[in-house]
């Protein structure tokens, strides 16, 4: 009985110390433990006489339950100050300013792409790309531009090998081509995107951005075309009506073809589109020319359609006032600050890098 008494004191104090959890397991072992000082005890058992037996396994049950409750107890309070600890340890500091973020700014060019290709979207076009890499083919030969013809010359279009086989496309209609190439009629589509032609001054870039539209179906005339054109600017510019005009002209790809005039006055020195007594070019059209179709396999007694070619630079400057066209592909911070746009879906938890 005096053992277990003095092993029982012994460990009681010893777990009153500052211990951690390695040290508490280190007890246990040293009592519980298959050789273990407890252990050892309960073996004694079997060497007693009867009456002291009952005694020693009763005084050593209750010794064996009194350590064991501590050890919990001590474990329990290790563990909810070692938490505690770590609580205080990573307490976050509200009062600290949040972190500054830029969210960016949309180019009004990808800002004017998108929201035409959402207008043709509506009447059931479908949105196509292709390269700005193009060959002699997709960009002239198919679209039945001659090779004679003045769009061909160095001074225009930016080759990129010597046999003038490779080329800085000069429209978007190779997109129209490889489609007429890969799909079969009807088609419906538009070509947003870059392109290049060897032109700069004032008002001309060198590279700048084209949307090329395709309507090829059965029974598709030139009512259709002014359709689609009055019911694009209007939705563009967002006015009810729009003075609009077809001047004839000239394109290799079109018979008949025609440039678009859309009226406007200027007001309070703004420029005001829709109405009044002056006009503004701003797209060429016509019906896809016969010879354009054949190329690509198109039989043109059951098919014919209409195409036009818009300049989406102008187009934005128009809309938003922007008088530069240099401006555009400057990259300055500040101007795209002013004449950028949010982006309309930034997520919850987007944190741009900061400059
Ligand atoms: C324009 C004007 C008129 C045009 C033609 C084609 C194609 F591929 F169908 F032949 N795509 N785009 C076209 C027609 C372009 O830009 C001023």
């Amino acid at each position: 009985m005096s053992d277990i008494k003095k092993i029982k004191d012994e460990f009681l104090l010893k777990l009153k110390k500052n211990l951690d959890l390695n040290q508490i397991n280190q007890i246990k072992t040293d009592l519980f433990g298959k050789t273990g000082l407890i252990s050892s005890q309960f073996k004694q058992l079997g060497k007693l006489e009867e009456e002291e037996r009952k005694k020693f396994a009763s005084d050593l049950n209750s010794v064996k339950n009194e350590l064991q409750n501590s050890i919990t107890t001590k474990i329990n309070y290790i563990e909810t100050s070692e938490i505690n600890q770590k609580l205080e340890k990573e307490k976050i500091d509200i009062t600290l300013p949040e972190r500054p973020f830029n969210k960016g700014k949309i180019h009004p060019v990808s800002q004017v792409i998108d929201e035409i290709s959402s207008i043709f979207s509506e009447i059931g076009f479908s949105v196509e790309e292709g390269p700005d890499v193009e060959n002699e083919y997709n960009n002239f030969t198919a679209l039945n531009t001659p090779d004679n013809h003045p769009a061909r010359d160095m001074h225009d279009t930016f080759y990129l090998d010597d046999k003038k086989e490779l080329l800085l496309r000069t429209h978007t209609s190779p997109v129209q081509i490889r489609t007429m190439l890969k799909d079969k009629p009807p088609f419906k589509i538009i070509a947003p995107g870059r392109t290049y032609r060897s032109d700069s001054d004032q008002t001309h870039a060198p590279m700048f951005h084209q949307v090329e539209g395709l309507h090829i179906d059965k029974d598709i005339n030139m009512g259709h075309l002014k359709g689609c054109l009055n019911y694009f600017i209007k939705e563009f510019f967002e006015v009810d009506k729009i003075k609009m005009r077809f001047r004839p002209s000239h394109f290799p790809f079109t018979e008949p073809s025609a440039e678009v005039d859309i009226g406007y006055e200027i007001k309070d020195g703004k420029i005001v589109i829709g109405q009044g007594d002056k006009w503004l070019e701003i797209l060429g059209c016509g019906m896809v020319h016969p010879n354009v179709l054949k190329n690509l396999k198109i039989d043109t007694k059951k098919y014919q359609g209409y195409a036009f070619g818009i300049g989406i630079d102008r187009l934005a400057m128009l809309k938003y006032g922007i008088n530069d066209l240099r401006a555009f592909f400057d990259c300055d911070y500040r101007w795209l600050n002013h004449f950028g746009f949010d982006p309309l879906d930034v997520p919850s938890n987007y944190r741009g890098l900061s400059r």
